[in-house]
């Protein structure tokens, strides 16, 4: 059963409980917060608070209208770390790191990537069942068609488009799922081969689901967001992906950000790093948090990569930890103890 489905019976009961509390007498019912469930999806999750989302005057919005902002792990490669895709790893993430969002990575290109030798059955299978955990907890989900060796989308497009288009019947009902078109264009792809290979993922996209939230990755790895200010897409809910890993990114990006926020920009952060942009490196976590603070005060959405356990700073789980869910702060690396600290002092949204 759909997920728009069990809202809309919802909506009819609790439209009939209040029109029942309303005419018996007694102090008040308590206001009933959920818009969205389903066996799925459980109460007070976040899905079940703030429903479907949409891009609404460049800002994401949740089906009240109310600016929302989605933050959370990304997984590494999930052909490289299959295990972290489980239903315990997310819970521990949504309920002791405070996430309400989680960012599925299928590599294109690299370790059997989805279109270099990987299983696409396999991976296919891994990516429903990180869909499905995510809703039976209420999260959000991001299916991140992550482009990086590849260079330019337009190399696997043929699978970027059946990827997509089988991806979206599926979802076509899911208030949770938002779709990554590309991780990282760069070196030689540009925002004009961006622009035509989202021209043709985006409506295959929309012919399913015809209000999806999309993010559409920026050439220069997703920094060069300026260039899509510039010349925009002529799609609605589509959000443009600013990646910054902090020891490499500094002021500079974040003042092209600003600008670009003031051009009217929607932008979700769908990758950041606290290290360089080796993914190793040290940690640079004064100018996380300044970017961190930065993203917040505009409630722009980000997920931190790594869930993982490999020996790289970026990974958020100490290489000798095997546990895969209710890490204790001795099992994280020093990486994943700054940002469960940071996502735990984040308000709840
Ligand atoms: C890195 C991983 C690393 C892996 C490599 C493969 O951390 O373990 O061997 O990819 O190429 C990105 C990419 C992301 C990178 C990360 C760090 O989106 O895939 O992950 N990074 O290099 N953009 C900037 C940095």
């Amino acid at each position: 059963m759909s997920v728009k489905k069990y809202r809309r019976v919802l909506i009819f009961l609790m439209t009939s409980a209040l029109l029942l509390t309303s005419f018996s007498p007694g102090p008040a019912a308590p206001p009933l917060k959920a818009v969205a469930a389903t066996p799925l999806v459980p109460a007070a999750s976040p899905v079940a608070l703030h429903g479907k989302l949409q891009v609404s005057e460049s800002r994401l919005t949740d089906c009240h209208g109310n600016s929302f902002q989605l933050y959370g792990m990304s997984t590494h490669g999930i052909a490289w770390f299959p295990q972290y895709v489980n239903r315990d790893t997310f819970r521990t993430l949504r309920d002791d790191w405070n996430t309400n969002c989680i960012r599925l990575a299928l590599y294109t290109a690299e370790y059997n990537g989805y279109c270099s030798g990987g299983d696409p059955k396999e991976l296919k299978k891994l990516i429903k069942n990180g869909v499905d955990y995510a809703t039976e907890l209420g999260m959000y989900v991001i299916l991140d068609w992550h482009v990086l060796k590849d260079q330019d989308p337009n190399v696997y497009k043929t699978e970027a488009l059946n990827f997509f288009h089988e991806m979206s019947a599926l979802y076509r009902d899911y208030d949770n799922v938002l779709y990554e078109i590309c991780n990282e264009p760069n070196s030689y792809a540009t925002w004009d081969s961006i622009k035509s290979y989202a021209r043709e993922i985006i409506p295959v996209i929309r012919a399913n689901d015809e209000d999806a939230v999309i993010i559409v990755g920026t050439p220069t790895w997703s920094q060069d967001i300026h260039q899509a200010a510039a010349s925009p897409l002529e799609y609605d809910n589509l959000l443009y992906a600013l990646h910054f890993y902090a020891a490499t990114h500094t002021d500079w990006l974040r003042q092209r950000l600003n600008t670009c926020l003031a051009q009217g920009l929607p932008v979700f952060v769908s990758e950041f790093g606290t290290c360089d942009a080796s993914g190793n490196g040290s940690n640079d976590f004064q100018q996380a948090a300044l970017w961190l603070e930065l993203l917040d005060r505009y409630q722009i959405s980000y997920c931190c990569w790594n869930l993982a356990n490999k020996a790289e700073t970026s990974s958020v789980i100490s290489p000798d930890c095997h546990k895969i869910c209710e890490w204790k702060p001795e099992e994280l690396s020093e990486t994943g103890r700054w940002i469960s600290d940071y996502f735990r002092s984040h308000p709840a949204q």
